[in-house]
């Protein structure tokens, strides 16, 4: 065979990635789908690729050379599943296969496992940035052995985004580290859109001004610490006109936001892992909520506050919102990172925190100069517990605790929802409190199950006897 690396599944993702793998100096790219058409089309829209075409599996795995690089780009679960097998059957040991869907990683640790049985490499590719990023240069998240990464990773790197001269794309780790990490990314980008959007709300219903006026304060916005592709979209998104009624777009658009499972997918691993990610998980919850048409009709009589709180000065409010959506915007990331560490501690792999604050810099969803902020405090302390107790974020919370304190009493005074400002905020406070109620929590659960308890003043296990004298008895 004649091609360095092939791509199986030639729609929106994988031909696009495919041309871009074509674009690279050096390269000679195999394609194979499982109906013939779409590479029939891809070949006849893009002669200038100069692309392998395969139309069965065995042709696919002569045309490539040794050791066989593969990437899958198929439908996520069944498919890719029935890929690897038909790949498995025409591969040989060193060969490599990359899953560069969005597969939930669990799947990923078993595919690897079972994969590895052949002796041939397995590896879990997040791929991140959609048709355009796989196109122009997507940031890349592989997991996979080491001897896989030499080979994938001059390729990866040739086609990844670009941050600052730095390719958009490291090892992460083992098997499914690529995926995790993946699909962490994806529970950030939830949690970084309800921030904006309850900014935006808070803006529209507490100063009244229209979608376009707010765009403007978007794009203003897009110029300093918040700068991100997110912020960029949104001004853009406020700004669209609709043709039909002549009015803002945004106000046409059904209110019931959809969700391909990611954003779950993260929530219930933080769960599983003990980890308070609670602006993801207050993300995906208001996607849930508004995609409930028939309890939010029963409620839709429900009473609000009987007085409006009415916004002294609208310009120093806009400015408040600011504040408390970076603080906000602070905790998602650092609670993110949180689950990043807590699952690669589970799962026994090593991941450079830093490096993937770096290579999410460009190319994905989440890309932001926020990002270089993270890596720095990574750099500066790689063992970091706690990333927003990191100087420039604990300076940036305390410079922005007022504002949020007063954002958040809006929305409460002011009967809008503000759950992920409103949640990070109570996460913020409850890491910085010297006392928690948790303390009466370990009392109550002593009292009805015997749980027990530590105490502050010496060491051991105590337990009261609740239904008896009530004396103490160490356990
Ligand atoms: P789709 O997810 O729509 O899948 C279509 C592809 O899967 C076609 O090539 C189709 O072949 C193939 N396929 C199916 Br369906 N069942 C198959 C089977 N049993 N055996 C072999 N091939 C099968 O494509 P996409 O939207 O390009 O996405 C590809 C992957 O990338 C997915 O995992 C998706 O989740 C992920 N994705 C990522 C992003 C991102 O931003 N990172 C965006 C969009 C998608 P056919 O032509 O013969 O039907």
């Amino acid at each position: 065979g004649t091609a360095n690396i092939g791509v199986v599944g030639l729609a929106v993702m994988g031909a696009n990635l495919a041309r871009n793998l074509a674009s690279r100096e050096g390269n000679t790219v195999a394609v194979y789908n499982r109906s013939p058409e779409r590479t029939r089309t891809l070949l006849a829209e893009h002669p200038e690729a100069g692309f392998v075409p395969a139309y069965s599996v065995e042709e696919f795995a002569a045309s490539l050379a040794r050791p066989r690089t593969a990437i899958i780009m198929v439908q996520a679960g069944a498919a890719t599943d029935a890929m690897i097998d038909a790949l498995v059957e025409v591969f040989e040991p060193g060969d490599i296969i990359v899953d560069g869907g969005n597969a939930y990683f669990p799947d990923t640790i078993r595919r690897e496992r079972a994969v590895r049985e052949t002796g041939i490499n397995f590896v879990g590719a997040g791929i991140s940035g959609g048709e355009e990023g796989a196109l122009k240069g997507p940031s890349i998240m592989p997991g996979g052995s080491d001897e896989a990464w030499q080979t994938l990773g001059p390729i990866l790197r040739s086609i990844a985004a670009v941050a600052e001269g730095e390719p958009c794309v490291t090892h992460i780790g083992h098997d499914g580290a690529g995926h995790f990490v993946k699909m962490v990314h994806n529970g950030i980008e939830y949690a970084d859109m309800q921030l904006i959007a309850e900014a935006y709300d808070l803006i529209r219903r507490g100063t009244g001004m229209s979608p376009a006026e707010i765009a403007e304060v978007f794009a203003e916005w897009n110029r300093g610490e918040l700068e991100s592709y997110l912020i960029e979209i949104t001004a853009e998104v406020l700004r669209q006109e609709d043709a039909a009624s002549g009015g803002p777009l945004v106000d046409v658009i059904l209110d019931q936001a959809g969700a391909k499972g990611t954003g779950a997918w993260t929530v219930q691993t933080a769960l599983s892992l003990g980890v308070p990610a609670s602006g993801i998980a207050e993300a995906t919850f208001a996607r849930s909520l508004s995609s409930h048409p028939e309890q939010r009709a029963a409620a839709a009589g429900l009473p609000g506050p009987a007085v409006a709180p009415a916004l002294a000065d609208p310009a120093a409010f806009i400015e408040d919102v600011r504040q408390a959506l970076y603080a906000s915007k602070i905790v998602a990331y650092s609670q993110g990172f949180d689950v990043i560490r807590a699952g690669a501690a589970e799962h026994g792999w090593s991941i450079d925190l830093g490096a993937v604050s770096r290579i999410w810099r460009a190319g994905c969803i989440i890309r932001a100069q926020f990002l270089n902020r993270i890596a720095e405090a990574y750099a500066a302390e790689p063992g970091l517990p706690l990333l927003l107790s990191a100087p420039y974020f604990a300076e940036a919370l305390g410079r922005g605790q007022a504002a949020w304190r007063r954002v958040v009493a809006h929305a409460t005074g002011a009967g809008i929802p503000a759950p992920a400002f409103a949640s990070s905020l109570a996460y913020y406070d409850g890491l910085r409190a010297e006392r928690l109620p948790a303390a009466l929590v370990q009392g109550q659960r002593d009292f009805f199950g015997a749980h027990s308890y530590r105490r502050v003043d010496r060491p051991g296990s105590f337990h009261t006897l609740w239904s008896g004298d009530r004396s103490e008895v160490e356990v």
